[in-house]
């Protein structure tokens, strides 16, 4: 017998205000910016998942064929009775790992969105009667408490999302992953490389205009949760490869000069033609950089995979 449980920790009122402080900063600072967690309502969660299916965004693809080739691998290793999830969204390449498995009691998926999570559940239950999913409605980036389940745990980041965060918070997540492992556990973690610059910024600007839509998706969140009058079409999705930082910004360009209200906020924000909101930061990384990174943080990286082309990695750590 399986049993599905949901614990939120983010009622819809923290969600709100959670949303409300981060547009009040990003609307008023110089430049002007948006944290990518907001792209992820329902529509952005369907987008996001056209995304994967684009022929210029390789991530996913790759990260998948390594995935298959070291399920068996990752599983010996691990001998995981509860893999956790961060950012979860679909599940759909986990499912590899959680057939891969043998002795896998506890799925705990956690993500900010709940349409994905219980959507996730919902066909993983299906296909594996007699797993406990407990999902965790609940945003990674903040201290994570984690639900009672057997160990030895394997805690997966996957997707290359740990290239959302600057790197003062990836060492403040990577020290609060540490922090959830015991001896015997592990963190698989997935990053996305460094590569010639035309094919990250075509992954980050598809020709068919996803990206561009998904980006933009995140005015109609705001529109929508705080009244505001951001109308999609004044802005242009922009792509930009940060050579010194090594991570692709994505940004939305005001077309002309604009007057945005946001009535909930009781805030008129003016853009000037030209004026950008950096709304993603999509970190790319280095063999040796990961190792230093989860160093750091108290983590020994064991293992480094690479898919064949050698444009996405997944590594594996110990505490
Ligand atoms: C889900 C954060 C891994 O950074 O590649 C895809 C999000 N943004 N296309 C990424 C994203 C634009 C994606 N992550």
């Amino acid at each position: 017998m399986s049993v599905f449980q949901m614990t939120r920790t983010l009622d819809e009122h923290a969600a709100d205000r959670a949303l409300r402080k981060d547009v009040l900063r990003g609307m008023t600072r110089v430049p002007k910016e948006l944290p990518p967690k907001w792209f992820y309502d329902a529509r952005g969660s369907e987008l996001f998942e056209e995304i994967t299916r684009l022929p210029e965004y390789y991530p996913t693809r790759a990260e998948r064929e390594i995935l298959l080739e070291r399920a068996r691998e990752i599983a010996a290793v691990s001998g995981a009775r509860t893999l956790v999830e961060l950012g979860s969204g679909s599940s759909e390449k986990t499912r590899h790992l959680i057939e891969a498995l043998p002795a896998l009691e506890t799925y705990v998926p956690v993500d900010v969105s709940e349409s994905a999570l219980t959507g996730a559940a919902e066909s993983l239950l299906e296909a594996h009667p007699g797993l406990n999913v407990h999902a965790l409605l609940a945003d990674f980036t903040a201290p994570l408490h984690l639900p009672d389940s057997p160990g030895p745990r394997l805690v997966v980041f996957l997707g290359g999302t740990i290239g959302n965060l600057l790197p003062a918070e990836r060492a403040v997540f990577l020290a609060s992953v540490r922090a959830m492992l015991s001896p015997g556990d592990a963190l698989l973690m997935g990053t996305d490389l460094v590569k010639d610059e035309a094919v990250l910024v075509a992954a980050y600007d598809d020709a068919q205009g996803v990206t561009a839509e998904f980006d933009k998706n995140v005015l109609a969140v705001i529109d929508r949760e705080l009244g505001a009058d951001f109308h999609t079409a004044d802005f242009e999705h922009v792509a930009v490869w940060n050579r010194e930082h090594e991570w692709i910004e994505m940004r939305l360009r005001a077309r002309s000069a604009v007057t945005v209200k946001i009535r909930a906020l009781d805030l008129v924000v003016p853009f000037e033609e030209g004026e950008e909101i950096l709304t993603e930061i999509s970190a790319k990384f280095r063999h040796e950089g990961v190792r230093k990174e989860l160093a750091e943080a108290g983590l020994e990286l064991a293992h480094w995979w690479t898919d064949s082309a050698g444009r996405f990695a997944l590594s594996l750590s110990v505490a």
